[in-house]
């Protein structure tokens, strides 16, 4: 048996010392080690063994098991090792100092600008929301202050949906909500598509960005509102704006306006972006109405707040000073390149 188990020891070491891959050392491990494996043979019928060598051959037998183990695990690892360089020296090779002329994406104009105004708005103490495309009759008129047969319904022509919902005519839709998330004091903006069944022309797009902004605490006033907008737009426009205030109707303002910039382009003298009147029409605005402060659950005899509708769209056209605004949907690579900023 002592001879048998010397045989094995030269037999397994020759095995382990040739063998190339990992399927190939466990195949060594089972064919020794293993249920039926030739050492665990010999340890399973040392009661054929004579006595008084038994104890002897069990020694050896266990020592050249552990024996085994140990080369076999070393075994694995330097395998292991060789596998991995291999692999990696018959991997494709990529040369990242290439130049590439790949046609790499670019953010659209608008995400451009809307990522912008985030920005500016997020270091103002502001935070990003997000609303929905498909909303509610509730979200998106009768809890902005516009019920049922309210003839300012019929200023945005809307696409509604067989199940009753629509596809949202402005981002003040979510103001409802955003007031319940929330609660006063309050400070967001929420940008998204917004959806008209409009007549299409160079300004007026079926399917164009706002960005809606609210900001609601105790004392807020026009002169917050008219802050915030004149800041925001010469950090847009990298230049200082003119902003002036007129009056504009909205259910859901009290009082409402339309805010104007002078035009960046002619500096107020008239040209035809501003169509020779000196001044853009850009946001309408207004304080919160009482009514749609009560829907969101907040009191509107402790707290007052503003909220705007930027056309961002419209924002983006300006800033590129494209002449109109259905090149920002049509998805023509000829006409975006030429307005991507470099
Ligand atoms: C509104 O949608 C109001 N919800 C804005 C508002 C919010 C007022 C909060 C007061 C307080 P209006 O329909 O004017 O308002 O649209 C706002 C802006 O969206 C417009 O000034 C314009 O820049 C842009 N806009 C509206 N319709 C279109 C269109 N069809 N295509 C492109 N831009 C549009």
């Amino acid at each position: 048996m002592i001879d048998k188990i010397s045989s094995i020891e030269k037999e397994v070491k020759e095995k382990i010392a040739n063998a190339k891959t990992s399927v190939s050392i466990e195949e060594i491990r089972v064919e020794f080690l293993g249920k039926k494996g030739k050492i665990i043979d010999i340890l399973k019928n040392l009661k054929s063994v004579e006595e008084t060598k038994r104890k002897e051959v069990a020694t050896l037998a266990n020592k050249l098991r552990v024996d085994i183990e140990n080369k076999i695990e070393d075994k694995k690892e330097e395998i292991k090792e060789k596998e991995y360089e291999n692999k990696i020296n018959n991997a494709k090779k990529i040369d990242l100092t290439l130049p590439t002329n790949l046609n790499i994406g670019s953010l659209h104009p608008i995400t451009i600008v809307q990522k912008e105004l985030e920005e500016i708005f997020e270091s103002m103490g502001f935070t990003v929301e997000d609303g929905n495309e498909v909303e509610t009759e509730y979200n998106n008129f009768e809890a902005v202050n516009v019920p049922k047969h309210h003839p300012a319904r019929d200023m945005q022509d809307t696409f509604w949906l067989e199940n009753g919902q629509l596809l949202k005519t402005q981002t003040s839709a979510a103001q409802n909500k955003i007031m319940k998330k929330y609660g006063a004091p309050l400070k967001a903006i929420f940008p998204g598509r917004c959806f008209r069944n409009e007549e299409l022309d160079a300004s007026h797009e079926n399917t164009f960005f706002q960005m809606e902004g609210m900001m609601i605490d105790k004392d807020v006033s026009i002169a917050n509102l008219i802050y915030f907008m004149k800041t925001l737009l010469s950090e847009i426009f990298k230049k200082e704006v003119e902003v002036r205030l007129r009056p504009g109707y909205f259910p859901f303002v009290e009082p409402g306006f339309e805010l104007d910039i002078k035009c960046i382009y002619c500096d107020g003298k008239g040209c035809k972006v501003c169509k020779h009147g000196g001044w853009i029409e850009l946001c309408p605005c207004g304080m919160i109405h009482p009514n749609v402060l009560k829907m969101g659950g907040i009191d509107p005899e402790k707290y007052s707040g503003f909220a705007f509708g930027l056309g961002l769209s419209r924002l983006a056209m300006m800033k590129y000073g494209i002449n109109d605004l259905r090149i920002l949907n049509s998805g023509d690579l000829r006409a975006l390149k030429q307005m991507y900023i470099k």
